[in-house]
């Protein structure tokens, strides 16, 4: 009976603080589901930069225009997962670890479980591993009260070689385990539509492939829920004014 209790007791704890959480970084819920996922300009960048340094130049660059990033090996192989945390204490921001999970369920539990408690508020992993090695991303990400994003078909070329025949079925077999956040490519809007109509107009579809790889801010987002951009913003000479110029040519 008091471990019960106890039990009880410690998942309302976590209910809870995973509702304030979310509130605290503007993501609005209703009835416990995440009804909007709000992020500064519809734009994360994506922060492929090799050093702690010049992530830091790059962000305090950003800061007023961008309050989500995104990390993935290149910052976190160079600099360790630390990198989150200080980038998250320094600018506030709300951080998306790209690491594409892609193991059996036990391996990929033990990636997000680390990913997690080093700070990161949701992790992306590939759909084409199944739905156990992706259930247990997604029991980690509930357990920490954070989110997993579903990447269902690639933006690059090599993407229509094995990933885009699967594509739709990945986004299917996400819709059936409740999954609400997706990644779909920003290149090919025909297939980022058919994406949409599976997961839905409530499901949140982040979309890489804006800028260096061809595709269109403003029209991505005609489907999309916000747009991930890496290069454009971070080779430019000046950061700060690529990233407001993006930002116009969306409206
Ligand atoms: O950067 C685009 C960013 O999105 C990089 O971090 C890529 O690794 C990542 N990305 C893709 N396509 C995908 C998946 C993946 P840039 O580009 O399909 O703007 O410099 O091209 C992702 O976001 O999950």
């Amino acid at each position: 009976m008091i471990t019960i209790l106890y039990s009880l007791s410690y998942i309302n704890i976590l209910v809870i603080l995973k509702t304030k959480f979310w509130q605290n970084n503007n993501f609005n819920q209703r009835n416990n589901k995440v009804d909007t996922m709000k992020i500064k300009n519809n734009l994360i960048l994506a922060l492929d930069v090799m050093s702690e340094s010049e992530a830091i130049e790059i962000c305090d660059s950003i800061k007023d225009h961008i309050d989500t990033i995104k990390i993935g090996y290149p910052l976190a192989l160079a600099e360790g997962l630390e990198i989150i945390n200080k980038l998250k204490d320094q600018f506030g921001f709300k951080v998306i670890c790209d690491f594409k999970v892609a193991d059996i369920d036990a391996t990929n539990s033990k990636i997000c479980d680390e990913t997690f408690k080093a700070g990161a508020d949701a992790i992306i992993c590939h759909g084409f591993v199944g739905s156990d090695s992706v259930q247990a991303c997604l029991d980690m990400a509930d357990k920490h009260g954070k989110e997993l994003f579903l990447l269902t078909e690639m933006s690059h070329p090599g993407a229509k070689m094995f990933l885009q025949k699967n594509a739709e079925e990945i986004a299917e077999m996400g819709v059936e385990m409740g999954i609400r956040n997706y990644v779909a490519p920003a290149t090919r809007l025909d297939r980022l539509s058919i994406i949409r109509d599976i997961v839905g107009d409530d499901a949140f579809i982040i979309s890489p492939g804006v800028g260096k790889q061809g595709g269109d801010g403003k029209k991505t987002l005609e489907y999309s829920n916000a747009i991930i951009v890496g290069r454009s913003i971070y080779e430019a000479d000046n950061p700060e004014t690529a990233c407001e110029n993006l930002i116009k040519s969306l409206e």
